[in-house]
Parts: structure tokens; sequence; C-alpha cells
């Protein structure tokens, strides 16, 4: 595919998603969004509305996803419930809405003739396996709900390959961060919190002793590996990790961020957070290939960037 004419991005209205919406309306798609608003904000597309379908819906209504698929080329399935800790608490419902939400998704693309969906999973899937870098081949090891939802997606994107002939590439972010992350929980992404915590001069907490470390990724090459999947020739069934191939530890993110902010506190340091792994980092080289991802935000413009949009 060339040009995507017609998209159906679920969770729109999301951190991702609606990042994701702009880039496809800058490349002149027809975008269709699905949010329900739960976890998403309509601030974050008020800049477009005009220009965009927008059905505030859920993903496990079938027939609302049956309706918006058609005539779609790609759908974007970047709907979920998004806190790992919140699928700890609630397996059940955090399941009806990954799992079977996203199965009414692969269900309605190939019901409706979509030729792709491009699915969002998680390095979550890996666990807390310490061998690095994370490649897309290893061995996975899901130690939450979430995570064996994010698995069981991949899983079933594959059968709704081989079975249904519909082309799928279920894309495993690593720690995405940029504008629109909502810093409001004490489960947003640590980038997000930091962010605040700076600009409002106060102390921020760092878990266990600091040196732990994250393949940080910038939201709009998380964005672009979206639209690669979307229109490379190769993919009929693909897994892909989306990183950057480099780690930072969140003693560096705070100093850096403190740097930005020009402010000099010093975080307090309080016990590890149960169930965090130490380190995490991509290999990419397969999306690099597969794909053609190559990640063009060096990570201190993309937290400059992140930075002027929580100013
Ligand atoms: C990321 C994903 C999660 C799941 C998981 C799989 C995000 C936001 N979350 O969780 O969805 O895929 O990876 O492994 O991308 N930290 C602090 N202080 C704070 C907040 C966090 O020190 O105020 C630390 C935290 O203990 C951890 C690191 O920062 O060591 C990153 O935390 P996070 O919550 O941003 O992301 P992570 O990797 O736990």
């Amino acid at each position: 595919m060339t040009k995507i004419k017609n998209a159906l991005v679920t969770g729109g209205a999301g951190f991702i998603g609606s990042n994701l919406v702009d880039a496809l309306l800058e490349q002149g798609t027809h975008v269709k969004v699905l949010d329900n608003l739960s976890t998403g904000h309509i601030r974050n597309l008020d800049h477009v509305i005009a220009d965009i379908q927008f059905i505030e819906g859920d993903i496990r209504d079938l027939a609302t996803l049956e309706n918006l698929a058609q005539g779609c080329d790609v759908v974007f399935q970047q709907a979920a419930v998004v806190s790992v800790p919140l699928t700890v608490e609630d397996p059940i419902f955090s399941a009806q809405v990954n799992d079977i939400g996203t199965l009414n998704v692969l269900d309605a693309a190939q019901k409706a003739n979509v030729k792709r969906v491009v699915l969002a999973s998680s390095c979550a899937v890996y666990g807390d396996d310490p061998a690095l870098p994370k490649t897309d081949g290893m061995p996975i090891k899901p130690q939450t709900p979430y995570a064996i939802q994010k698995y069981t997606n991949e899983l079933n994107a594959g059968i709704y390959a081989s079975l249904y002939n519909l082309e799928t590439v279920c894309l495993r972010y690593f720690n995405v961060f940029g504008p629109r992350q909502d810093p409001s929980s004490p489960y947003s992404g640590v980038i997000s919190i930091f962010m605040n915590k700076a600009l409002n001069k106060e102390k921020p907490v760092i878990f266990g002793d600091g040196t732990q470390f994250r393949d940080f990724v910038f939201v709009k090459d998380v964005v672009n590996a979206n639209l690669l999947s979307a229109m490379a020739k190769t993919p009929e069934n693909q897994v892909l990790n989306i990183g950057t191939g480099h780690s930072i530890t969140v003693n560096d993110l705070w100093a850096s961020i403190s740097t930005l902010a020009g402010c000099s506190i010093e975080p307090q340091y309080e016990l590890p957070r149960a169930g965090d792994i130490f380190g995490s980092l991509a290999d990419i080289s397969r999306a690099q290939e597969m794909i053609n991802y190559n990640p063009t935000y060096a990570f201190d413009d993309g937290l400059q960037l992140t930075y002027e949009w929580y100013r």
C-alpha cells in the first residue's frame, strides 16, 4: 500500500492514538476514531475534530466495530485498559476489554475485508526475564493479566492471519513517552510524572536506587512504526519490538528533566516498586528489517519536545 486512504483508530483519543490520528491526517487519510473516553480525552482531538469522524463507543461493542470497519484499508487497534495495576485488580473486566475487545476488532476487520490490522502490544510480554536486549523471538513470560492479555492479542492476530487471511502486525511497545501522556495516575509513565514534578518544583520519588533502566521511545517514532506497519509490503503476521535500542537510567532521566526545567531538587528514594523489572532494552533489528523502522528522535530531542508540551 502506498497510501492509507481510510483508517479506523480505536483508542484514538488516547496518548498514542491521538498522535497517530495527527500523522494520518497529515498524509491525507480519512480517519474514523472510536474511543470510550475512559482514559482518553476529547481535548487530545479538539484541534482535528472537524476533520475526523469521532464515535464515542467501546471495542466491546461488536456491532459498532462492524459498522466502522466498513470501507477501511487499515484498522489501528490502540484501545485498551492500559494500566497494569488495574488489570491485576480486575482481571475479568480488563480481559473483557483487552481480550474480547481486541478479538472484536479483528473479527469486524476481517468481515469488512479490511486489508490489515496494526495492534498495540507491549514489552510486558517478556516479563522479568533478565536477558537483554529483548529480541522478538525470545520466549515470552507474561506475569500480569495485562501481559497475558497483550500476548493473547498477538496469538489471536496470528489466527486471523492464518485462518482468515487478515494481515496483522503487532507492535511490542517499550516505554513510550511524549506529548499528551497523562501524568495523573501514580502508574502513569515515569517521564510524565517527572515532568509534572519538575514544573511544579516538587520532589520526585525514585523507587529503588535509580539505576534501573528503560528503553524510552518517543511517541512520534511509535506513530511512524504504526504507519510503516500499515504500508510495508512484507508482513502478513508480524510481531515486532518498537523501542530505540538504547536505555536510560531513572537517575539520569531525572537529571535531564531537572536541567530542562532549571531545577536542582534531590529526589526522594523509596523501596523498589513491587513487581518492577530492573532493566529493559529492545532489540529492534527485526522491525528495521521488516518495516524499515528506524527511530529518528534522539532521546534528548524527544525529552525537550515533551518538556515544551508539559510547560
Ligand atoms: C512499562 C509500561 C507498562 C508495561 C511494563 C512492562 C509505561 C508507562 N508502562 O512499565 O505498561 O508495559 O512496562 O514491563 O510505559 N518510577 C520511579 N518513580 C515514579 C514512577 C516510576 O522511580 O514516580 C520508576 C519505576 O519504578 C520503574 C521506571 O521508573 O523502574 C519506569 O516506570 P514506568 O511506570 O514508567 O514504566 P514500567 O517500565 O514500569
